[in-house]
């Protein structure tokens, strides 16, 4: 009797302007042409009433007490945990554009907020199989365009964003050198999801976030 693999969680992580977003259409596109099933995420999803608290913050049309704000973040993740978990039963896979480490290393570049509180609340999501760490300096990603007017868009909060991601690496982070052309990063993401798809660690359960 062959035995159901169940979906990979795959998520793509780095500072503004690495190109995840890009990269995550990317590598859909690619599972697509191939006919592997799967479907794409973000986080925050601004479209539930969390998410939508979540945007007027980012947008700086409300303001929130940091540790608030946090909570929010992580709540939205919870609120489409049910929804993650149906997808990666019946054998989809989840590709996503910023998760929990985001949430960690965002909140954490702020003054007086504890990077191990941060994690906190995160504790018994969904553990991704892969995390792909699109890695620039922010010195070089800001050339690649001016920031935007959102919270969090400038190359201070981006610099210690960067050196809390790189203090969340585990055992399931690639770091990609995200400073070269979007085809060579392309190829390199295409091949490591290529991978985790293969893994025969599918065939066991999921593991949760600590
Ligand atoms: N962000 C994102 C957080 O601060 N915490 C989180 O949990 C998540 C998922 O929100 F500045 C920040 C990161 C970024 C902003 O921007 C979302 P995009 O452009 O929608 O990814």
């Amino acid at each position: 009797m062959e035995i159901m693999k169940r979906g990979a969680l795959i998520v793509l992580e780095g500072c503004d302007r690495s190109g995840k977003t890009t990269q995550c259409q990317k590598v859909m596109s690619w599972l697509k042409q191939s006919n592997i099933e799967s479907h794409f995420m973000r986080f925050p999803e601004r479209s539930t009433t969390i998410g939508s608290l979540i945007g007027k913050y980012l947008e700086c049309s409300a303001e929130l007490e940091d540790h608030a704000i946090h909570l929010l973040f992580s709540a939205n993740r919870w609120e489409l945990l049910p929804d993650m978990k149906k997808l990666l039963g019946k054998g989809t896979n989840i590709i996503v554009d910023r998760y929990s480490y985001s949430g960690i290393a965002f909140s954490a570049a702020k003054p007086n907020m504890d990077l191990t509180w941060c994690q906190k609340s995160d504790s018994g999501l969904l553990k991704p199989d892969l995390v792909i760490f699109l890695d620039i300096d922010p010195t070089v990603a800001q050339t690649r365009g001016e920031y935007g007017v959102e919270r969090y868009e400038n190359l201070e909060m981006q610099k210690l964003v960067r050196s809390n991601y790189l203090k969340l690496k585990d055992e399931t982070w690639k770091v990609v050198d995200a400073s070269r052309s979007v085809e060579e990063v392309t190829r390199d993401v295409c091949q490591l999801v290529k991978e985790a798809l293969d893994s025969k660690s599918l065939l066991t359960e999921i593991k949760q976030l600590t």
